[in-house]
């Protein structure tokens, strides 16, 4: 159906203008190389042709009377001017090169999996109507690692799961029907992704069994699916597994026995798996296992996994999401903004090189805004990669509208200036400016088993986004919804101009009506949707606003606040230190001020919290009215999917901004001054 197929719908084209070309260079089709990833290439090319041009095409190793031709560099070698092996030369593994005449086009990867990524280019090309005879495109992507790790739960259940249930698991049990797990890894593999964590980094009970007999065969079968896709998998494991699976009573990285027995493990999982990618690992972080119960650190436990995966070429991806989720509200000097610094900066050296660390975009846990986390880049000598969220857990669960792009644009855009002008988390990252081994890009995915994956139609963009803006971090947030856009509904003005306005402007209406301001955390508690101001305020995970009758905000300068500020290169330690130069949107993070503290932008800190809510509101109307209008053009379906989100998303918006105004307007006592109702 229209909503399973995702981007990949491949509609008959009907532009005239192209239909030609196409059936001319989709007759012929040379194969040259053998892989697995070929194959897989082949079979998306023999989905695709057939219902985009109501043709067949014949498959041969004759290249010469080819219209097409694909195969690895070396196999197509012939075929290659010195230019062109040149250039593919100079590119990495997953490079490919699309170069076409009227007579022919060729696709040459520099490995099976890149002439996969070509093959998915060209079909992009089509989709998208454009001209296929004088291509000359040669493409690698930016980062190395660009994962998905799943927050599946064994029980079938997906933590922050907007989507359904687990297309993996169901009541403690490997699905059996995997016709899903292969159509998302076609999904992933058309955007580059390359990595996949398959369970929740909360290791509970039963998942810890993964790496055991008992279940690895059917994670070789899981892996056997991604392979194809040249995507590797990983597992997340519990940290306490030699004690709570092994015979140790131990689990002390630095205890013999417990070393022994990873190793162990590492041999026992390699030996159903032998790409088997590694370990994603939570640990001492919301009351997961790790090394500090035996007066270890991050670096002792991380090292002691990454020794046990060395022999196979494993990694550990060690995740920075720690901070004391106990503490207690009273004590205002311990700040959840700058436990990830404080926590790993200090160890930066001493991790092993197939280490990496994996933090989060931001200092506390994905809100709708965050300065970006000093951490990243401050390790020099410590292999990093960012953690995204594409699940919508702060920003609107699937039912509200947030196209998150324009969000990881302006982190990877951060300059931290940590090596000077241009290190910007985007360079950082891909492994341009420390000398990292590995490095990268993560993000937790957004499915689930409802039929069009993610719950709400328009968050799929989210999907496709991610994975296209890391292959290509220059990529504009427009093109990006655009590409998508054409593919899902096709090119029609209308649909194309709606659909992309209201994605540019998903995310700036989602936060004028929650939190203001960069405060965050005025969520439900444990949920995390819907307004709830004080939820968090009095309780023990570190999440607070401290609004009073008098004023808002975190203060974490150097002279009164908690000094997250220092961890900050300049000029950012003096601008968010700053009240004066701190930007707007970011002046409830690092800022306590009265209510009537004038922003630059000229209001109140109080008006703007009435104005940005009352627009909020009529925004999302606004956003309601737009979808109305392509009632003829979206199929009914798709249609009233996103019609029924968008109400919900209403209801959702009038909530927050009652709720914000009025609790604002009883603290301060100040009133709107456009005299609007506030309850
Ligand atoms: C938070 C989620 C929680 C996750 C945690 C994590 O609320 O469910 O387990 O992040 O990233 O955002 O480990």
């Amino acid at each position: 159906s229209k909503k399973y197929n995702m981007w990949l719908q491949y509609q008959p084209i009907t532009d005239t203008k192209m239909i030609e070309q196409y059936q001319y260079f989709f007759t012929k089709i040379g194969v040259l190389s053998e892989g697995l990833q070929v194959q897989a290439a082949l079979d998306e090319l023999h989905a695709a042709v057939p219902q985009m041009l109501d043709a067949k095409f014949t498959v041969s190793n004759d290249a010469l009377n080819s219209t097409i031709v694909i195969g690895n560099r070396n196999d197509l070698a012939r075929f290659l001017d010195s230019e062109q092996q040149a250039k593919l030369a100079d590119m990495n593994d997953e490079a490919f090169l699309i170069a076409s005449n009227q007579e022919q086009l060729i696709i040459a990867g520099n490995s099976d999996v890149a002439v996969l990524y070509g093959v998915h280019h060209l079909l992009r090309l089509v989709q998208l109507n454009e001209d296929i005879a004088q291509l000359s495109v040669v493409e690698q992507p930016k980062n190395q690692f660009r994962m998905l790790n799943q927050w599946d739960n064994f029980d079938g259940s997906i933590e922050r799961g907007y989507s359904g249930q687990s297309i993996f698991y169901q009541h403690n049990q490997f699905v059996e029907d995997k016709t899903r797990i292969k159509d998302y890894a076609r999904f992933l593999s058309s955007v580059g992704i390359n990595a996949i964590s398959i369970n929740n980094v909360n290791v509970w009970e039963e998942e810890t069994y993964f790496i055991t007999k008992k279940y690895l065969p059917e994670i070789q079968e899981i892996a056997g699916i991604f392979r194809v896709y040249g995507i590797t998998l990983y597992l997340s494991i519990n940290f306490g597994s030699p004690v709570t699976i092994g015979d140790l009573d131990t689990a002390d990285p630095l205890d013999q026995s417990v070393q022994n027995w990873w190793k162990e493990k590492a041999k026992e999982i390699y030996d159903y798996i032998p790409d088997f990618g590694g370990f994603v690992v939570k640990a001492d972080s919301e009351n997961r296992p790790g090394p500090f119960t035996y007066e270890r650190d991050h670096a002792d436990g991380s090292n002691m996994l990454a020794k046990a995966l060395e022999p196979f070429q494993g990694k550990v991806i060690w995740r920075c999401f720690v901070y004391n989720h106990l503490q207690d509200w009273r004590d205002r000097t311990t700040d959840r903004a700058r436990a990830a610094y404080d926590h790993f900066k200090p160890l930066d050296g001493r991790f092993h090189e197939n280490v990496i660390l994996q933090v989060k975009n931001g200092p506390m846990d994905f809100q709708v805004r965050e300065p970006a986390s000093p951490l990243i880049g401050a390790m020099p000598n410590t292999n990093q990669m960012i953690e995204f969220q594409v699940a919508q857990e702060y920003t609107g669960q699937q039912i509200d509208l947030c196209y998150l792009i324009p969000q990881w644009k302006e982190i990877l855009a951060f300059d931290t200036h940590i090596k000077g002008t241009g290190t910007t988390i985007e360079e950082i990252v891909a492994g341009n400016i420390h000398p990292y081994k590995y490095s990268g890009v993560a993000a937790v995915s957004n499915i689930g088993d409802d039929e069009n994956w993610t719950g709400n139609t328009l968050a799929q963009a989210n999907l496709y986004g991610y994975g296209r803006l890391i292959w290509n971090p220059s990529l504009l947030s427009e093109q990006i919804a655009e590409e998508w856009i054409k593919q899902t509904f096709g090119s029609k003005e209308e649909v194309l101009n709606t659909i992309e306005d209201m994605l540019l402007n998903a995310w700036g209406i989602y936060e004028n009506y929650t939190a203001p301001l960069g405060v965050g955390w005025m969520v439900t508690p444990g949920v995390h949707y819907g307004p709830n101001i004080d939820g968090y305020e009095y309780s023990k995970w570190g999440t607070y606003h401290f609004a009073d009758r008098d004023g808002i905000g975190v203060d974490r300068t150097k002279e009164t606040g908690t000094g997250y500020t220092e961890q900050y290169q300049e000029p950012h330690r003096t601008i968010y230190n700053d009240l004066d130069q701190v930007p707007d949107e970011l002046l409830l993070f690092f800022h306590h001020v009265p209510y009537k503290y004038t922003l630059k932008s000229g209001k109140t800190v109080i008006q703007h919290i009435y104005d940005a809510h009352f627009k909020g509101y009529e925004q999302v109307e606004g956003l309601i009215e737009q979808w109305e209008n392509l009632r003829n053009y979206v199929d009914n379906e798709r249609f009233a999917n996103v019609q029924d989100r968008l109400e919900r998303q209403l209801d959702n918006a009038k909530e927050w901004r009652d709720q914000i105004n009025t609790y604002f307007y009883r603290k301060s006592g100040i009133g709107d001054q456009h005299g609007r109702t506030i309850y």
